[in-house]
């Protein structure tokens, strides 16, 4: 998709608010600051639409964004923060429980890893959560700048095997820094949000 208009909808804290659009939706799940806010940006083709930040954490409401009025991206608030309480942790699951169980318009989520560790309990967790729900996901190693060669392999080898990826659901590996992989991850975005 060419993105020749993006903007913010809306910030959700609880499910009442949620918009109802009607239009086809992918979500952005992942590890508090593993880089979500940054990777809609680049496939935005925007510095700062989606609001980044040095700390964890930031974003704890869902944050809805139109694309072309065509689709809606949505940016989830990040998992594993150890500094933040537990009655945040329980509204956190609370509010992603409602938003994933309730959405129809709901074509599929990015989940979003960390490729310099392997994908953590709470990575795994989430992934079953989707797969639960019936989500299809893309699967997205982030910071790509940030690796060598033989981090990349080991990469892509832990990733593979801990959810025994097919060939075609390989994660695709995107730096919001140089662009890298922006073109694979839309073909695979595009094709989710044509299907159904
Ligand atoms: N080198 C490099 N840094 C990145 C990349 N993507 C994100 N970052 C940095 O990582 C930090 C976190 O990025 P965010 O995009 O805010 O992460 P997030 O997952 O949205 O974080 P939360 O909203 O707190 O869950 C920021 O300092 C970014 O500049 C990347 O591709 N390469
Ligand atoms: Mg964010």
């Amino acid at each position: 998709m060419v993105v020749h208009d993006a903007e913010f909808l809306k910030s959700c804290a609880s499910p009442d608010n949620f918009p109802a659009t009607g239009l086809p939706e992918v979500a952005f799940v992942g590890r508090s600051n593993v880089g979500k806010s940054s990777l809609m940006n680049l496939l935005l083709g925007r510095k700062q639409l989606v609001k980044v930040s040095r700390t964890p954490g930031k974003t704890q409401m869902i944050n809805f964004f139109s694309v072309n009025t065509h689709c809606y991206f949505v940016d989830l608030p990040g998992y594993g923060y150890a500094r933040v309480p537990r009655s945040v942790q329980a509204a956190w699951k609370g509010l992603i429980e409602s938003y994933l169980a309730g959405r129809p318009t709901l074509r599929g989520a990015v989940l979003v890893l960390d490729p310099r560790r392997p994908p953590t309990e709470l990575d795994c967790r989430m992934h079953d959560w989707l797969k639960s729900f019936g989500i299809p996901i893309i699967h997205v190693a982030t910071k790509s700048d940030q690796l060598s060669g033989a981090q990349r392999s080991s990469a892509m080898r832990s990733i593979t095997a801990t959810w025994r990826l097919v060939e075609e659901d390989r994660p695709c590996f995107v730096s919001a820094k140089t662009g890298e992989g922006k073109r694979e991850l839309w073909a695979r975005l595009d094709r989710l949000l044509r299907v159904g």
